[in-house]
């Protein structure tokens, strides 16, 4: 072991191997759901040092597990508890290497945070549509791998949608260099994609070309609805009557708000009244927030039917951003009471009224007690259903002895609708065995082979996402 960390030293320097508990941070999730250990966090500079790296745990047999922003939801970029393993985190690769305002593209270290990349684009008038409520912390390296989603997917596409070109060191140490602003090319399989949502297991992305759009204005609105069904008709209609300018919509339900209002008072929902709620962006090339225009016109008529109780529009950029922190604050505020037992389904855009109604009637009948936070992309189908223990219980505790039946019992009916236990956050260690239990098998079989092919070893992030194969 010693003798593996003079070798990673010599190929990033004494100061970047990271061991005991300087290695802290890197070690637990988010959510404080999955707690590892690591033999050491090893802290590379370039693509060079990268597959340097991958060449020395390779010929000493250390499982390695890439890290981004840690933000992760399914236990993904932890090491496992055996201390044997080392976390490779890409947070020195952190540069913006070039931003094409003309070809709309902009190129990037895997280790650049989120919100960073967006800022340098928005420099040179363009933007990253790519857009969640971890933006702050989370790195490209660690949205391509999630393939994340977020809140802007309705109009651009989940980060599989924005890529151009990466930059991949494999299992074997090479460097798969792919690293093209090309929009058309055709030769041959599109290797890329087969990185991005691999969480990785198949290698480590260290540079990614993104695809810009242009920055425009936008409109920004919030209102209460009768019920889900009425949220999908408004949605409907809004796309028509404005030349499908909507580029969010965001359901939010009472219980959600409720949670939002207690444990961050700060934040006052613009309307009071109403068990449902969404937010809704329009893009808009025409106008500033505050003026009148096409799109403004469609909202409003949008707004104007029987299904919509309330409606606000935001006036200024204060005021839209006083509507998005109230959205992205559900996941602090479900943590601030407790933490949630989080389901991201998706199901058809035409059953989603149906899946809230039944997995909500579900756990009422079940667990009567559970408290429930319901809100998500509803635009793409994605509905995050997440039950918080019992006012007064033992959050923990309720997790340790319900969670895995509610996970069950609300999969198996996104199942049932053929829709997906798993929308954007992935599969990590969480979901591995939830992947098992309703993968198709052959697509389960190529995944298998795909793994083994290029990680014969498995040594790449060991033991995520691909399920272990049954016993014959
Ligand atoms: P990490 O958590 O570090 O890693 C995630 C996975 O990717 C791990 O398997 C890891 O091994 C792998 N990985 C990381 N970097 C690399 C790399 N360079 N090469 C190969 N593999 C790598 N997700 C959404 O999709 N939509 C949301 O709206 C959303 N909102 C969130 C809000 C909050 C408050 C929080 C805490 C999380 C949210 N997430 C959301 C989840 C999370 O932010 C995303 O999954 C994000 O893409 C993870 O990026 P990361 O850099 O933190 O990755
Ligand atoms: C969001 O949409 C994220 O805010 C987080 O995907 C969802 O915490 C969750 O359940
Ligand atoms: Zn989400």
């Amino acid at each position: 072991m010693q003798q593996s960390l003079e070798a990673l030293a010599g190929v990033v320097g004494a100061a970047h191997v990271l061991t005991g508990s300087d290695t802290a941070r890197y070690v637990v999730d988010e959510r404080g759901l999955f707690h590892g250990r690591a033999l050491a966090v090893i802290r590379p500079a370039d693509a060079r040092e990268v597959a340097e790296v991958v060449r020395v745990c390779v010929a000493r047999g250390v499982g390695m597990v890439p890290q981004g922003g840690n933000t992760g939801y399914c236990g993904g970029a932890t090491p496992d508890p055996s201390g044997t393993q080392v976390v490779v985190s890409l947070e020195r690769l952190n540069a913006v290497l070039a931003v094409d305002a003309n070809a709309y593209t902009m190129t990037v270290q895997a280790g650049v945070v989120l919100a960073q990349a967006q800022a340098a684009a928005a420099q040179h008038a363009r933007l990253l549509p790519l857009s969640m409520g971890s933006q702050e912390s989370c790195q490209i390296g660690g949205n391509l791998s999630t393939n994340a989603g977020g809140l802007a997917v309705l109009k651009y596409g989940t980060a599989r949608e924005l890529v151009l070109g990466l930059e991949v060191v494999l299992p074997d140490g090479r460097i798969l260099d792919r690293l093209t602003t090309l929009r058309k090319d055709n030769t041959g399989y599109d290797l890329k994609q087969l990185f991005v949502g691999a969480e990785g297991t198949l290698g480590i992305i260290t540079a990614a070309t993104l695809k810009l759009h242009p920055a425009v204005g936008r409109h920004t609105a919030w209102a209460s609805v009768r019920d889900v069904a009425a949220a999908c008709a408004l949605l409907a209609d809004l796309r028509a009557l404005s030349a499908d300018a909507v580029t969010s919509f965001e359901y939010i339900s009472a219980h959600s708000l409720g949670h939002v209002r207690r444990a961050l008072p700060a934040l006052t929902p613009p309307l009071a009244a109403g068990e449902h709620h969404v937010l809704i962006e329009c893009l808009d090339p025409e106008a500033e927030p505050r003026e009148e225009s096409a799109v403004t016109r469609a909202l409003a008529q949008a707004l104007d039917t029987a299904g919509v109780e309330d409606a606000v529009l935001a006036q200024n950029e204060t005021q839209r951003r006083a509507l998005w922190r109230i959205r992205e604050g559900i996941p602090a505020a479900e943590k601030a009471l407790g933490g949630s037992i989080k389901h991201d389904v998706s199901v058809a855009l035409g059953d989603v009224p149906a899946y809230v109604e039944r997995a909500s009637a579900v756990v009422r009948a079940r667990w009567p007690e559970a408290r429930l936070s319901i809100y998500g992309h509803i635009g793409d189908g994605n509905v995050h259903f997440n039950v918080l223990a019992p006012e007064a219980a033992d959050a923990d505790a309720f997790r340790r002895g319900e969670g895995a039946g509610i996970s069950t019992a609300l999969h198996d009916l996104a199942h049932a609708m053929r829709g997906s236990f798993s929308a954007e956050h992935g599969i990590g260690v969480l979901k591995r065995d939830t992947l098992g239990h309703y993968g198709d098998p052959v697509a389960l079989d190529v995944m298998r082979a795909l793994k083994e092919r290029l990680d014969p070893r498995g040594l790449m992030n060991p033991g995520k996402l691909v399920p272990v194969a049954a016993a014959v």
